[in-house]
């Protein structure tokens, strides 16, 4: 395909790569994005993500001049809306579609016939044809369809494999009109090796938001039964292990909680769009959200109550190995502990730290090991132990090597394990538990 003129509204960690990605395949980039930090950086060839291999990429495409930075969208071929579409309400969690309203907005002006316009932010069912067409169609005087191009072309990339993902996964495009799908399947074909699937842009946004309420579902499935396997006395680890060497069964991982923009959020728009059908999402978005609680009650009842303890918690960002703190459970379980009157000392492998955990662990009562960075490995269970007035590990993740804490003179606990829950302080578990 010949070089296009791209402008990328959104340059956040879908947008971003996106852009660097499309100038690396020959086009020329305009990204756009309403914070003055992101786009001071790319001026220089920075980025304020740290996402593998991205910084190198966006260094070379800026210096190339293939990627440049605006404050509002210019004139191209394409327009890519790469916005958050966070969730709003806590009652009724309902998707706030303020940012792609506005990006919408703001491109309208600019639209020229035969543009191509695509959606990749992950948004209700009906957005492309009822939000978005409407204020595109307004802003423009055209017709989409008929003068331009639209489109859903929903991201599926995973935190931490972006770039690889980027160009690997299968892709599903939806658009208005067969013509539209095919515009925009021209486009991703310029750089994306796995399969184009086209359908219409219902479809589409649809079949986003099943793929992180699948995810959902079966993690909050894993959750379930880790409590199940703490109330029964079973290890839930091994119970998974087991299960899973059935030739159709594939458990996830229970854990404190699920984070991130996406899998947590996403869910929510289902709902909305049919709450009279959805009692097993909305079911399963309720388990999830109780783990960091759940969480909290088990580093309680494994100190006999919090109050006045000194907690180590190590792992503050959503997920392992990335440095993204937005909507982490390891927050909520740190903010019920500190309720409860605990004084937690926060650590994060992949967030620069001013002390090391050695440091923070002098006179702590527990450590507690909330996201499995691959860092955390390498924590040396007997200098650790030394050095803290009581040894308490709360593992979450199933994570840290069990012998060599417990030989360190640890009592370990792990989430969704019923056999290791023994301790003095359950004779009287209400009394224990985080109120
Ligand atoms: N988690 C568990 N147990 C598991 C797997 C995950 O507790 O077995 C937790 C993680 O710790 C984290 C949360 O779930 O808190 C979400 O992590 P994740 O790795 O499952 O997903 P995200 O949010 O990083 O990325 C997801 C991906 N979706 C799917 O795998 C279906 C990604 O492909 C999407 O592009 C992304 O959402 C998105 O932007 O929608």
């Amino acid at each position: 395909m010949s070089s296009l003129r791209v402008c990328v509204i959104g340059l956040g960690y879908i947008g971003l790569p996106t852009a660097a990605i499309l100038a690396s395949s020959g086009h020329s980039v305009v990204g756009v994005d309403t914070n003055p930090l992101v786009l001071d950086a790319l001026y220089s060839g920075k980025t304020i993500i740290r996402e593998a291999g991205l910084d190198d990429l966006v260094a070379e495409q800026v210096k190339t001049g293939r990627l440049v930075t605006s404050a509002s969208p210019v004139p191209a071929d394409v327009f890519i809306l790469a916005v958050p579409t966070p969730i709003r309400g806590l009652a009724h969690k309902r998707a706030d579609m303020t940012h792609v309203l506005s990006a919408a907005q703001a491109v309208a002006p600019v639209i020229k016939p035969g543009n191509l316009i695509v959606l990749e932010s992950t948004s209700p069912p009906g957005t492309t044809e009822k939000l978005i067409r409407p204020v595109l169609e307004q802003g423009s005087g055209l017709t989409a369809g008929q003068d331009f191009h639209l489109a859903h072309c929903p991201e599926r990339v995973l935190p931490g494999r972006i770039l690889h993902e980027l160009v690997h996964n299968d892709r599903v495009i939806g658009g208005v009109s067969h013509q539209s799908a095919e515009a925009a399947r021209d486009l991703y074909a310029s750089f994306v090796r796995g399969e184009i699937l086209l359908t219409d842009a219902t479809t589409a946004e649809l079949v986003k938001l099943m793929e992180n309420t699948n995810r959902d579902v079966n993690i909050a499935l894993a959750n379930e039964f880790a409590l199940v396997a703490e109330h029964l006395g079973v290890n839930v680890w091994e119970a998974i292990e087991l299960a899973n060497r059935h030739p159709r069964v594939q458990f996830l991982r229970p854990g404190p909680g699920v984070g991130g923009h996406c899998i947590a959020v996403d869910p929510w728009f289902v709902v909305g769009a049919a709450p009279q059908f959805t009692p097993l999402i909305a079911g399963a978005r309720s388990v999830n959200e109780t783990m960091p609680r759940h969480t909290a009650d088990l580093v309680a009842d494994a100190l006999g109550g919090v109050a006045g303890r000194r907690i180590v918690a190590l792992g503050l960002t959503y997920k392992a190995n990335v440095d993204d703190i937005r909507e982490s459970p390891s927050s909520e379980v740190i903010a019920d502990l500190r309720r409860a009157g605990a004084e937690v000392r926060l650590h994060d492998a992949m967030v620069e730290a001013t002390q090391s955990v050695g440091e923070l662990a002098d006179g702590a009562d527990c450590l507690l090991l909330l996201v499995d960075h691959s860092a955390y490995v390498a924590l040396d269970a007997g200098k650790l132990g030394a050095v803290m007035r009581s040894r308490v590990l709360v593992d979450t993740r199933n994570f840290l090597p069990i012998p060599m804490w417990t030989e360190a003179g640890f009592q370990v606990v792990r989430l969704g394990d019923g056999r290791k829950l023994s301790l003095p302080s359950r004779v009287q578990p209400e009394m224990a538990r985080v109120k």
